[in-house]
């Protein structure tokens, strides 16, 4: 059997649940190959020894550099915070291979433009960590989309919800802008942005209000042009969108919202039905048909299992967590690699991700309609 050896970049909290994943991934499903879990990457070698023996790694190296350049290398999985994703990318790439991504692809749109653009000229395979897509409630209701059971998508409304800008830790590199790049806009509001695009269609333009919070903890929000001028990130934001096929959308995002741990959830109305899912009972999600008996209209509970794309057990309620989710997408990157199957999101729908993120915080403080441009490979 072919073997694939991963160098994972950043063994932090991301880089713990893809190594969970990366030993989900293969039992899970037959993938045409093995995963071997060959050499951790991190700031130091003590600080990278200690993380690869905690985290089942073969060897570890403080020099991503080095790990790149080896030719036993098959895939270079990228965990560090967004600021250094583009050049260990690029080098990766040039290196001649496979890239996965933690998401936000970047802080800036132009560095992901160029990674993707990279990509495509060297035809390695490409993904980001936009892990929550994979979920099979989600990955379902696309499925339904595409057979036409739900008609056409007519209109969306997201949530992206979290406390932790209550925490007493300022969240390290996520609280300013120079490292962090956008809060909850790029943070978090990315997620919600690529299942949007993932079960809509393109986004073509957004209005929006974003707000950064006063640091002293009963002060609210600072007013926009506060906001800008400082290093705070976005906390909480509120945007309209319309998608290309004239679907239109509703999106909310907030780090401040108390008593919300990971609140990820949309409910979506199309022309023969409607869906609604809640991150926090993702084994499920509720559908209603307009074509039901009158007496049965409603919406009504679907317990996912092995039936819906990516389930793992027969039996519906023994759990779908992050792993298994992380471990899906894994599965689609590896098959990509292997035999050649579509897999996404990848490094151009990242990048167009990233397009829709700015136009956000543009639309923020424009005071009108931003328009966002189209994927690389369209006619931009
Ligand atoms: P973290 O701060 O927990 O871990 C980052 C790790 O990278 C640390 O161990 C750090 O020492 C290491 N690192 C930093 N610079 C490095 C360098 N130049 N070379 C080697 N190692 C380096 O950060 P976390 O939470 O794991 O986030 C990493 C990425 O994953 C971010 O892009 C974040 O947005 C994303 N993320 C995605 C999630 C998802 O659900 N898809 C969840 C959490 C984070
Ligand atoms: C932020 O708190 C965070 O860790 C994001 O960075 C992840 O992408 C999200 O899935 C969980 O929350």
């Amino acid at each position: 059997m072919k073997e694939l050896r991963v160098a994972l970049i950043g063994g932090g909290f991301m880089g713990k649940a893809h190594s969970l994943a990366y030993a989900v991934a293969p039992i899970a499903a037959n993938l045409g190959a093995s995963v071997i879990k060959e050499v951790l990457v991190d700031a130091t070698p003590e600080l990278a020894g200690r993380l690869a023996g905690e985290l089942g790694w073969n060897s570890s190296s403080a020099d991503w550099r080095e790990v790149i350049a080896r030719p036993d290398i098959d895939i270079v999985d990228i965990c560090t915070p967004p600021q250094f994703h583009e050049e260990i990318a690029l080098a990766a790439i040039a290196a001649g291979k496979h890239v996965f991504c933690e998401k936000p692809i970047t802080n800036r749109v132009e560095e992901a433009v160029r990674m993707a653009e990279a990509a495509r000229a060297a035809g390695v395979v490409t993904q980001v960590g936009f892990n929550y897509r994979h979920t099979p409630a989600i990955a379902y209701t696309k499925q339904l989309l595409e057979e036409g059971r739900l008609g056409v998508p007519l209109q969306f409304r997201a949530s992206y919800l979290q406390e932790t800008g209550f925490a007493a830790d300022p969240n390290r590199w996520r609280a300013t802008k120079a490292t962090g790049g956008s809060g909850a806009v790029g943070d978090i509001g990315s997620h919600i942005i690529d299942i949007a695009e993932y079960l809509f269609g393109d986004i073509v333009k957004v209005a929006a209000r974003a707000r950064a919070k006063r640091p002293t903890p009963e002060a609210g929000w600072l007013d926009d042009t506060e906001r800008i001028d400082s290093d705070l990130i976005d906390d909480g934001a509120v945007w309209l969108a319309e998608f290309s096929n004239g679907g239109i959308g509703t999106f909310a995002v907030s780090s401040f919202a108390s008593g919300r741990m990971n609140r990820v959830a949309f409910e979506l109305d199309a022309s023969l039905g409607a869906v609604e899912f809640d991150w926090n009972s993702r084994e499920e999600f509720r559908v209603s048909y307009t074509d039901e008996a009158p007496d049965q209209r409603g919406f009504r509970t679907v317990h996912t299992n092995d039936k819906h794309p990516g389930g793992m057990w027969r039996i519906a309620g023994l759990g779908t967590g992050y792993v298994e989710v992380s471990a899906i997408q894994f599965q689609k990157f590896v098959r990509a690699i292997v035999s050649g199957e579509p897999t996404a999101p990848d490094f151009e729908d990242a990048a167009h991700i990233q397009e829709i993120v700015e136009a956000v915080l543009e639309a923020t403080v424009s005071d009108s309609w931003v328009d966002v441009p189209a994927r690389i490979g369209v006619a931009r």
